[in-house]
């Protein structure tokens, strides 16, 4: 790899095997399955294929939301797919998500299954299915969804921008890392202007809005992604923080958070999900 000082783009890009990156041996620059391999099927509804990662999560605490409100329909089994292995790029993965990237969700409450791919996607599907977590008037609906694709735009920029470059890139390059922390502060100040004047990102009611949002900027405010607490100094966004905290609270959230987990505190860690009672067993050691 250049200096990042010194490079000058050749005329056409090559792509370079094991460029240094945390993520270096699953990126490549074409899409579709490397190997066969089949997903597994559980006998819930709901199949989903995912890792417990900011994107991940947003699904697995609608799910649990949705049951904790007396949606018996959306019990699901939760499959892990670790990406740092390839998952995403067997077969069977692919013809759920075409895009190999976790969360996938497959419905089997149908004659046909239905594959949904794009956390998005995936809940306003569950969300429109349940009639819930997604406000059916007009106006309350469209802040909704435009708080919801407001989340789904910004987090690359958090994510593949800020993320990436602050904590897993090989070098430290200060003109990257300058350009998305600053869009990540705006982004903080935008959240944070909202939620002084409203209880929940779309309103008066938690939507999946709020769910969508909580798992990348509440828990970057909450100190848990990045450990980027300190150097965007989190704490002036007082009202996100307070919005953070409440949803952490939440049952639902505790529940989801921990499905398909596999990093961090192993008492948090439940790599697969297939029933309620999976959250009261001890966890498994890791191999
Ligand atoms: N826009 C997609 C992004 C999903 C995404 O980026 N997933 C990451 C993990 S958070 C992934 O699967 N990465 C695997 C890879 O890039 O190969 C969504 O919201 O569902």
């Amino acid at each position: 790899m250049s200096d990042s000082s010194t490079y000058t783009p050749p005329r056409v890009w090559t792509f370079k095997q094991g460029n240094g990156g945390r993520f270096a041996s699953i990126n490549r620059p074409v899409a579709g399955a490397t190997h066969d391999q089949a997903l597994p099927v559980g006998r819930h509804p709901f199949q989903l294929y995912s890792l417990g990662t900011p994107n991940g999560v947003k699904v697995t605490v609608m799910l649990e939301e949705l049951l904790a409100a007396g949606h018996a329909g959306a019990e699901y089994d939760a499959w892990l797919i670790r990406i740092d292995q390839g998952d995403q790029f067997g077969s069977g993965f692919v013809e759920v998500n075409p895009n190999s990237k976790i969360p996938a969700l497959v419905d089997r409450s149908g004659a046909e299954p239905i594959r949904v791919f794009e956390s998005g996607a995936i809940l306003v599907y569950l969300a429109e299915k349940f009639g819930a977590f997604l406000p059916s008037e007009p106006a309350a609906r469209a802040e909704c969804l435009s708080w919801l694709f407001w989340q789904m735009g910004s987090a690359p920029f958090l994510g593949g921008g800020f993320g990436h470059f602050y904590a897993y890139a090989p070098v430290k390059i200060e003109y990257a890392i300058d350009r998305y922390a600053m869009e990540v502060k705006r982004q903080l100040d935008v959240l944070d202007r909202r939620l002084a004047e409203v209880a929940f990102v779309a309103g008066d009611a938690y939507t999946i809005a709020d769910m969508a949002i909580w798992p990348w900027y509440g828990q970057l405010v909450l100190g848990s992604l990045y450990g980027a607490a300190e150097f965007l100094q989190v704490q002036e966004y007082r009202h996100v923080l307070r919005w953070a905290r409440e949803i952490e609270a939440r049952e639902a959230v505790q529940r989801g958070r921990r499905v398909n987990r596999t990093f961090g505190d192993p008492a948090l860690q439940l790599p697969e999900r297939h029933d309620a009672s999976d959250f009261d067993r001890p966890v498994p050691a890791q191999s």
